[in-house]
């Protein structure tokens, strides 16, 4: 730029020619970028733009005209910035006369914008009650986060099926929901605070220790909804995502069947058994699966609050019929059938998703990496060593030391609760 005022160097040529193509080369760049993130959208589960039942159809009718608005204010600033430096730009002319004041212009420039706001406020207030009613609920889900997983409770209640719910059910990582209802969640926290969003269902709730926060779910269509901490919680506050899985009324059903169904001895003399003697040892102390008895013939009764800061652990009674895992991180399902179950048209969801793992589909991977060293896999506290800086208790799950002999017949046992 120098030589271009100058005009001495012999380089001003050149440099003149190629400052409009370097120009046109950048343009090019930020339209290939354009482009590629565009392009990315089109598989984006988490896509708030993209609306998949009522509560979020509501904030993507309010946030789509206040986006376009402050879109077109943003670029009427811009030009008028532009024009401005560019008009005024010193070119050694004289300074212009001074002037200050100007009533009718500042209190214009102060009602316009009062103006606006109140366009937009009024229908997110609006937008804001609508989202907050409680009144219309047809099924009732307990939400509860800790370090760094969701539980899912259903109590009691006369929603969410024709008969109501029954018996109570504990869950973790998928919430099961059925479709075209009107889900409240009622949401707490164990530890910390945390934020429930599922972004194509509805915005974010945090999830405070002591409170208990409602948000309003419903999606349209069978299917599976991503979502994620969004409060940050800790270390692994990165791995601790939620999946909400609509199902057809029918299919809900059923699901809550499976859920209440009597618990499944492993067959005697199979890996399985031994898992269950293993789980007994080195598990059950943490890990509530119902039905399940004590060497002596009495319920094993988990005490997770003995071991773990939050107090909990997942339910484990029926693990198999949940396809990821700690946190909805990790797939329970092997690839190419997560894809099948993932990408399913919503009349095939249900059925697909009720397959649960079986052991044609069942990705050992993940989770025998899981029970060989899970801070490895998913990191817990700074130092795992320092246990005192908890109180003596876990945060998450801790290293257990087991043998590969003990994982298989753990896997054996756990691939048998669907
Ligand atoms: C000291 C308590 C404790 C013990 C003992 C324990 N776990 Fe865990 N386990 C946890 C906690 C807490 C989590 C949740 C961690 C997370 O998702 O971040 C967990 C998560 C899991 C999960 C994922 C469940 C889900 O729904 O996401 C599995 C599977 C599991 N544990 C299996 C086992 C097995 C098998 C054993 C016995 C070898 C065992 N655990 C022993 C505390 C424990
Ligand atoms: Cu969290």
């Amino acid at each position: 730029m120098r030589d271009t005022q100058t005009g001495t160097s012999l380089n001003s040529v050149n440099s003149r020619r190629s400052v409009p193509r370097a120009g046109l080369l950048r343009s090019a760049a930020v339209v290939g970028i354009g482009l590629l993130i565009a392009g990315c959208a089109q598989d984006a589960p988490q896509d708030t733009w993209d609306p998949a039942g009522s509560n979020a159809q509501e904030i993507q009718d309010l946030q789509w005209w206040i986006f376009a608005l402050a879109g077109i204010i943003g670029v009427i600033v811009m030009v008028v910035i532009a024009w401005v430096v560019f008009r005024y730009k010193d070119r050694g002319q004289a300074i212009p006369e001074q002037s200050h004041g100007n009533p009718k212009l500042e209190i214009g420039l102060t009602i316009l914008p009062a103006l606006i706001l109140i366009g937009i406020s009024v229908p997110t207030v609006g937008t804001l009650m609508a989202l907050n009613e409680t009144n219309d609920t047809e099924c009732i889900v307990n939400v509860t986060g800790q370090q760094w997983w969701w539980e899912y409770d259903y109590p009691v209640q006369d929603g969410c099926l024709p008969g109501g719910i029954t018996e109570p059910i504990v869950t973790s990582g998928q919430m099961v929901i059925p479709a075209d209802m009107n889900v409240l969640i009622r949401g707490t926290s164990r530890d910390v605070i945390h934020s429930f969003w599922i972004p194509r269902l509805n915005g974010k709730r945090d999830m405070v220790p002591g409170r208990i926060h409602t948000l309003r779910m419903q999606a349209e269509e069978p299917g599976i909804y991503a979502g994620q901490c969004a409060e940050f919680c800790g270390l692994s506050h990165a791995n601790m995502r939620m999946e909400v899985a609509a199902l057809t009324p029918e299919g809900f059903a059923t699901w809550v069947e499976r859920q209440t169904s009597d618990y499944v001895a492993p067959e005697a003399g199979t890996l399985a058994a031994e898992g269950e003697a293993t789980f007994l040892a080195n598990c059950a102390r943490c890990h509530q699966i119902d039905g399940l008895l004590n060497s002596d013939g009495t319920p094993n009764v988990a005490r997770p609050d003995e071991n773990v800061y939050s107090g909990a652990a997942p339910n484990l009674s029926h693990l198999m019929s949940r396809n990821t895992f700690a946190g909805a991180t990790w797939d329970l399902l092997i690839p190419s059938q997560r894809d099948v179950v993932w990408n399913a048209d919503p009349e095939d969801f249900t059925d697909l998703y009720l397959q649960g793992v079986t052991d044609e589909f069942f990705n050992e991977v993940d989770l025998r990496e899981w029970l060989r060293n899970s801070p490895a896999k998913k990191p817990m506290y700074a130092d795992p060593l320092k246990l005192e800086a908890t109180d003596g208790l876990y945060r998450g799950m801790p290293y257990l030391a087991l043998s590969e002999e003990q994982i298989d017949q753990l896997l054996a046992y756990l691939l048998e609760r669907n």
